[in-house]
């Protein structure tokens, strides 16, 4: 086929190693010195999706988020900036791991018959990486396989996963009716700004400070960046006080800081030095996922999750559709996964919204929250977003308001569809929502709290010989198991002997063991119960 050779002769010197890859969750991810076949074959499975749909131009990030700093990743992202379409999952998985430069071009020269794509057809991609040090050679493996299948292409360089989704969707609706932005990272802080601005023009003042804490990864960079387009502390703005923002030392990316440390150790990065009641967050090293905490009055480390903001921004914009008269056309709903908190569940259910559940990932939780007017989907660990669908954006923008308070309203639900990221979740994005939010409600951190009270929990990793022996019943969002057999009825039976008790058991996606998840009404009870079922899994 067309492009045979000089894919073959560029694949000679990424060779495969002999491993077997999978497209997880996330994409790819392992130790780097693993990927660079796979990152070339993602390079080349771009061009195919690209040509595939006319021309559009595909995302590739380079990234391994919040793992450690010797790995990394990569994922595709499709036009609108949603991630890779789940059926093109086995295509990359199959293309990563053909052995030889004969399979690989005999396997895409198959995939372009089978899928009828036109050889001729342009092709775009545009690519970025966060800070690891493999990032620049990881990229040479990606522009090989562009150049090998003759792609249109633009390094991006450093951004944020979210920053490169936005990119994906300005470039491909630019000049239409739904475009979403100026096709560059200025066009990115401008957009976020000017809808700050324009979501705090009916607040107070926001009080305090929040200290960001930016994993040492690339959100260090692109938050200061940003923060030269926000109004100052003066004019009304927030004051941002950034921390952990080394990119120079490799080593410290994600170490003892970052939403993940933060949200799996409950507690602090070691190295901050926050005083009581000053707010804080952490993002993680790709900036897609944001963690809110403080330590209360009696120094005691307090975790504002992504349950907590996904209560707080459905609250919160339930309220303006009300007060703008626009409740009858907004339905408004809220997804989560099997790790949201019991409490955060009664809570949404208390606010009479309805909550969904689906399996852990975002491209599940996202799917789900396309079909609310408002869809509020967050994981507990931080990633999520709030998706307005066309018909809410039209209600919004052109709804007559009959009051003055109801133009204030509608004016900040208009800046609110701007301020979010609705390509995905994004932690730059995610908290300026937050901050709004809290000004808006003068709420500090403790009155955040205080809107319900978590149910203690706790999660346990446990290594196993063979995940994939756990399954789970489909269409229980991962709360039961299907196998092993008389699994599920050991958890039920250690379940039942807990007040408020629920637990469950699944494969992790991203790493060889299984998760166990627990939560009671005390925190010993919580304990106990994971302890005992992954006693169970063991
Ligand atoms: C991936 C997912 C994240 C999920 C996590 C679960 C994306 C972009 N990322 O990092 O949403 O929470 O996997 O990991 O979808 P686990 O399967 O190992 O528990
Ligand atoms: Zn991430």
């Amino acid at each position: 086929s067309k492009y045979a050779e000089a894919i073959a002769q560029a694949s000679a010197k990424h060779p495969q190693p002999g491993k077997t890859f999978q497209y997880g969750t996330a994409g790819f991810r392992m130790k780097a010195d693993l990927l660079d076949s796979v990152v070339y074959r993602v390079g080349l499975l771009a061009a195919l999706r690209s040509r595939k749909l006319n021309g559009q131009t595909i995302g590739v990030m380079i990234t391994a988020s919040h793992n450690p700093p010797e790995d990394n990743g990569v994922k595709l992202v499709d036009p609108m900036g949603e991630m890779l379409e789940s059926s093109w999952e086995a295509y990359a998985t199959k293309l990563a791991n053909a052995p030889s430069e004969e399979e690989l071009v005999q396997l895409y020269s198959q995939l372009t018959a089978d899928l009828k794509v036109k050889p001729d057809t342009p092709a775009r991609v545009i690519f970025a990486r966060d800070t690891r040090a493999s990032g620049p050679r990881l990229v040479e493996c990606l522009v090989d396989a562009l150049n090998a299948t003759q792609v249109e292409y633009t390094d991006y360089k450093l951004l944020t996963t979210p920053q490169l989704h936005y990119l994906v969707r300005c470039v491909n609706t630019r000049g239409t009716q739904y475009e979403y932005g100026e096709v560059s990272e200025k066009g990115y802080y401008e957009k976020m700004a000017a809808a700050f601005k324009q979501a705090m023009e009916h607040s107070d003042k926001p009080k305090g400070s929040v200290s960001v804490d930016c994993a040492n990864g690339v959100g260090g960079p692109k938050l200061r960046e940003l923060v030269k387009y926000l109004p100052s502390q003066k004019e009304g703005g927030i004051d941002i006080k950034i921390t952990n923002d080394d990119v120079s030392k490799a080593e410290s990316l994600n170490h003892q800081c970052g939403a993940d440390y933060v949200k799996t150790n409950q507690r602090a990065p070691p190295s901050s030095s926050a005083k009581p009641l000053e707010r804080c967050c952490s993002l993680d090293g790709d900036a897609d996922r944001v963690i809110y905490y403080f330590l209360d009055e009696s120094n005691t480390f307090r975790l504002l999750d992504g349950d907590r903001i996904a209560t707080l921004a459905a609250s919160f914009i339930g309220d303006l559709a009300k007060q703008s008269g626009l409740s009858d056309k907004l339905k408004i709903g809220v997804v989560q996964t099997a790790y949201a908190n019991g409490a955060s569940t009664k809570y949404i259910e208390k606010m009479k919204l309805p909550v969904e559940f689906t399996a852990t990932g975002v491209k599940h939780l996202h799917h789900a929250a396309t079909r609310f007017d408002v869809g509020v989907y967050f994981e507990a660990n931080g990633h999520g977003t709030v998706l307005f669908s066309p018909n809410a954006l039209k209600a919004i923008h052109t709804y007559d308001p009959q009051s003055p308070a109801q133009a204030t309203a509608l004016q900040t639900l208009a800046a609110l569809t701007d301020l979010i990221n609705q390509t995905v979740g994004d932690a730059l994005s995610d908290m300026l929502l937050v901050e709004v939010i809290l000004a808006h409600k003068s709420f500090s951190c403790a009155e955040w709290l205080a809107t319900y009270t978590d149910l203690p929990n706790r999660l346990v990793r446990v290594e196993v010989k063979d995940r994939n022996a756990w399954k789970t019943v489909a269409g229980t969002a991962e709360r039961k198991l299907e196998t092993p057999r008389e699994a599920q009825e050991m958890i039920d039976g250690a379940v039942g002997k807990y007040k408020e008790g629920r637990s469950f058991v699944r494969a992790s996606g991203t790493e060889e063991a299984v998760r166990v998840y627990a939560e009671a009404s005390t925190r010993g009870e919580a304990d106990d119960l994971a302890n005992n079922v992954a006693n169970l899994v063991k």
